[in-house]
């Protein structure tokens, strides 16, 4: 049975309280909804292994009504567990001592949770719209390499409806092409576009804002929450 809502947000980043929030301020109901998470849950953020245990919990209760997508960051942690230097020395670079960290001060590794988190998949699609981590280039996600899915920046895209986090923008924006960009409203109900490129990531973990936005039916609402992080500049 397909959900009436879906309910999508991004780039968590250990930030658990905003992330609680925002799902509070979306009216998201977890025995109804479907949830879409457009990755990068660990790294950067205060409460990386609480954040795990509030999301492991969802998947188990939700089902397939949860759909964990992967982020660059969970990528390069991936990839690190493999032993090589080249690769612990990218996500180290990138934030992922303090993802070890939280887990072993909580008597954990994350590499008990290798199988979780090597289930996520790179894209998801449905009749109105798809969503992947950064970006896509050829609007069929399986034509896209695995670079331009978690790490990818491009905004001249105008193809299917793309929901996408991974570069943070002060508010949340819609592209239809490189010089076709406008600002989402909050808190009030659109049309759901279906071309273009719908960019959520505010960077809450960089002291801005928790965005994430519902869907019902052929309509959609953004909401925000603020970070508790103090302003990075
Ligand atoms: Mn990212």
């Amino acid at each position: 049975m397909q959900s009436e809502r879906v309910v999508i947000i991004t780039d968590i980043h250990g930030c658990l309280d905003e992330c609680r929030q925002l799902l509070d301020k979306l009216s998201f109901d977890k025995s109804k909804d479907t949830l879409i998470n457009l990755g990068d849950t660990i790294d950067r953020g205060p409460k990386i292994y609480e954040l795990f245990v509030f999301l492991h919990d969802l998947k188990e209760e939700m089902g397939e009504r949860f759909v964990m997508i992967r982020g660059n960051h969970e990528q390069m942690m991936l990839d690190s567990l493999d032993g090589s230097k080249r690769h612990k020395d990218l996500w180290y670079y990138n934030s992922g001592e303090k993802t070890v960290y939280s887990f072993i001060n909580h008597k954990h590794k994350i590499k008990e949770y290798r199988s979780w988190y090597e289930a996520m998949p790179y894209y998801y699609s449905e009749e109105r719209f798809q969503c992947v981590h950064a970006c896509l280039k050829n609007e069929d996600p399986a034509k896209n390499d695995v670079e331009t899915l978690i790490w990818g920046r491009d905004t001249d895209y105008t193809g299917k409806l793309v929901m996408t986090g991974h570069t943070p923008y002060k508010i949340p924006l819609y592209f239809h092409g490189k010089d076709n960009v406008g600002v989402l409203n909050e808190g009030i109900w659109g049309m759901l576009p279906e071309t273009g490129m719908i960019a959520l990531d505010t960077g809450c973990v960089y002291g801005n804002r928790l965005t994430g936005m519902v869907i019902k039916e052929d309509r959609f609402k953004i909401e925000s929450v603020p970070s508790t992080i103090p302003p990075q500049h």
